[in-house]
């Protein structure tokens, strides 16, 4: 079958909600195959309607456990929140044969394995930090298009791998806990931006307290939007915390005040707040219209990322593999710097595209 042909087929099994062909899928989608893309492309008009949660934070701080417990209470459902499906994406950028994420996989499996309305899946690090976030991104969309409700992508927090999930996600969970080394360290200022709803876990180890206050601190100091909020607040005579969902038609509010929460995961406490904090949040992307905004956002991210290896590679082969180790060659023999070099070769692609070239570039006079 082609591509084109077993990727519609996938796409429609997909669909249809059979797992063995949504697990085919996603590997297609891991190795970037023909058959994925054409399978994307038939898929992406059913995505849109999942909500999707990333959660990251430093190795150990608590994700899978607060992942599990959140998806156990997702899938239970309360009074005033339906029983949803789940769909758990955990990626670890880190290194290919994660420990992490391998383990939190086995430790879900005992947990989660066999509800149906549960699917996990792991993904390993492979290649640039771009392509992986690439790679969540489409596996993401899979899982959206196969009528997964909520879609829960752990992390491991490494620095710029937090803004690329916050990029993915509509609402970022980044987890903290105590005892984890360097405090200053983990309240990284990049940290507390991506963050919609801060969490301190293992809140019965000791440091906690002082975690939540050093944290509680970074906040107010550093979240620019909190220290609006915080103005709000005072003029209204507000209580801190997630606001109350907008009421329908009310005009948008516009900021978020980053809930700053403390749980202890195996036992799941805070569970309940965490999931208020998550309601409120989601009430808030709607209600103000952040939500269209993150996402039209999102998307000219990844627009412009993938048309910009698109280009470039299409570049790279007009200026062709010989020209290319030709300048090699003088690089390694230090007859001509890199950077030289690199402008010399951009010279003669300019040259070969003037008009009058030949070089493809539209020729002749309009004629008016
Ligand atoms: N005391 C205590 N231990 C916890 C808590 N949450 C998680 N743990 C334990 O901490 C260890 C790490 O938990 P994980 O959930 O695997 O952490 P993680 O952030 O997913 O770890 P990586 O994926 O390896 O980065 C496990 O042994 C958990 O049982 C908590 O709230 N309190
Ligand atoms: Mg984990």
């Amino acid at each position: 079958m082609s591509g084109l042909a077993s990727g519609a087929a996938l796409a429609a099994a997909v669909r249809a909600g059979e797992r063995r062909a949504l697990a085919r899928l996603l590997t297609q989608v891991e190795n970037g195959t023909p058959t994925a893309q054409a399978a994307l492309a038939a898929l992406y008009p059913f995505t849109g309607g999942a909500w999707i949660i990333g959660l990251t934070g430093p190795p150990g701080s608590g994700k899978s456990s607060l992942v599990n417990a959140l998806a156990r209470q997702l899938r239970q459902g309360a009074p005033e929140r339906p029983a949803v499906s789940v769909a758990i994406v955990a990626v670890d950028p880190s290194s290919p044969f994660t420990g992490g994420a391998i383990l939190g996989d086995r430790i879900r499996m005992r947990d989660l394995a066999g509800d149906p309305g549960v699917f996990i899946r792991s993904l390993a690090s492979r290649g640039s930090l771009g392509g992986l976030a690439r790679a969540t991104a489409d596996i993401v969309r899979v899982l959206d298009a196969a009528g997964y409700d909520v879609i829960l992508i752990e992390t491991v927090g490494a620095g710029q791998s937090e803004v690329e999930i916050a990029r993915t996600a509509h609402t970022t969970i980044v987890i903290e806990a105590p005892g984890l080394g360097d405090d200053v360290q983990a309240i990284k200022a990049g940290l507390l931006e991506a963050a919609d709803i801060l969490v301190v876990n293992k809140a019965d180890q000791p440091g906690a307290d002082a975690a939540l206050k050093a944290l509680r601190a970074a906040l107010n100091l550093a979240h620019p939007a909190a220290r609006r909020w915080a103005a709000a607040d005072a003029y209204a005579g507000a209580q801190p915390g997630p606001r109350a969902p907008a009421e329908p038609g009310a005009p948008p509010t516009g900021l978020w005040r980053t809930p700053l929460l403390a749980t202890v995961a195996p036992e799941g406490k805070g569970l309940d707040e965490l999931l208020a904090a998550l309601d409120a949040h989601r009430a808030y992307l709607q209600a103000s219209g952040e939500l269209e905004r993150r996402q039209r956002e999102q998307l000219a991210h990844e627009l412009t990322a993938r048309l910009r290896d698109q280009l470039l590679a299409a570049l790279l082969a007009q200026v062709g593999p010989e020209a290319l180790a030709a300048a090699l060659d003088q690089v390694a023999a230090r007859v001509c710097d890199p950077g030289a070099a690199a402008w010399a070769l951009a010279e003669q692609w300019r040259a070969a595209r003037a008009p009058g070239a030949g070089g493809g570039a539209p020729s002749g006079e309009q004629s008016g």
